[in-house]
């Protein structure tokens, strides 16, 4: 038995070369709440379907990594309390058959196994804040200078250390290119106020771009990086007044390891009174569609 499992409609869209998107789980179980969790992972799947895009939503189930989810299948990882799995937690889950929802990492890992090359998230895990003391630092860094995958995201969550995290990406070669900007995002705001090195405006540019990295490089992955709209950006000063608050709770909650992430994610929805939940929302929407673009010149190019 084969140890991953595509769904049909996955098969058939890779064996026919047509464009695929692989997309995430954690952020449907651990990144948004209920009920707009099980909304929005049925949003991006439609998002892609209506242009052309086959979505490969992928999750642990039982044991067996899915690559395309069912109906039933979405709303396990929507409504089902899964573990956090990253690519160290599969074999675990595999062999005593549990489910688990895939990070950045887990789900980079698992699509670019079942030959998918694109990926759309919210914000990709990076370097946390004080991780020189506590080294936390997320796989998903690591895993993607391994992954042959091209991972769209809107930067990293401003939670995050985001020079640190830029530095590590260098450190590991995988390229950073900024989408039509040479502005670094920072999840809920368009900009972070770090540049980075490139820009490229076409996703016929994207995909030229991954061929010649799959041509010379060593097997890693990309990272777009995909600033929301100015105008559907959360108001910076409020922003910077609700983080504050999320990381003095969460120091005094004791938090760490994986559960840093959720916890302050939930926190700031909260104390955000949603706001920052429908920014939330719009960035990975955005992503999405991106996403779908490049995975379509991709199919031309790949
Ligand atoms: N981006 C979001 N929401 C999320 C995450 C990212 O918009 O929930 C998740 C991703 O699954 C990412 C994980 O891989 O957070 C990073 O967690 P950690 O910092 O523990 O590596
Ligand atoms: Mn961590």
């Amino acid at each position: 038995m084969k140890s991953f499992v595509c769904s049909p409609e996955v098969q058939a869209a890779l064996d026919a070369g047509k464009p695929v998107v692989a997309l995430e789980s954690t952020i449907i179980s651990h990144g948004l709440p209920r009920p707009q969790n099980l909304e929005a992972a049925k949003e991006f799947e439609e998002i892609l379907r209506s242009n052309g895009v086959t979505p490969a939503t992928i999750a642990i189930l039982d044991g067996v990594p899915q690559i395309g989810l069912d109906e039933v299948g979405v709303e396990r990882i929507a409504n089902e309390d899964l573990t956090k799995a990253s690519v160290r937690d599969i074999p675990i889950l595999a062999a005593r058959k549990e489910s688990g929802a895939t990070t950045v990492a887990a789900t980079a890992h698992l699509a670019a196994l079942a030959g998918i090359r694109v990926f759309a998230t919210g914000g990709l895990g990076g370097v946390h804040r004080g991780a020189n003391t506590t080294f936390d630092e997320s796989a998903d860094l690591s895993t993607l200078s391994v992954t042959n995958i091209t991972v769209v995201s809107a930067g990293v969550k401003s939670v995050l250390d985001i020079a640190a995290t830029l530095e590590r990406l260098e450190s590991l070669s995988v390229p950073v290119i900024g989408w039509q900007t040479k502005e670094f995002p920072a999840f809920w705001l368009t900009k972070s106020g770090l540049t980075i090195d490139w820009a490229l405006d076409s996703t016929d540019e994207i995909a030229q771009a991954m061929k010649s990295q799959d041509e010379l490089g060593h097997g890693q992955g990309m990272v777009i990086a995909n600033p929301i709209p100015e105008s559907l950006q959360w108001d910076p000063a409020e922003h910077d007044r609700v983080l504050d608050i999320a990381f003095k709770a969460a120091d005094a909650a004791g938090v760490h390891g994986k559960a840093v992430t959720p916890f302050l994610l939930g926190f700031i929805v909260q104390e955000s009174n949603g706001r920052s939940l429908e920014v939330n929302l719009d960035l990975a929407r955005n992503n999405v569609r991106l996403a779908g673009e490049i995975a379509k010149s991709w199919s031309r190019v790949g």
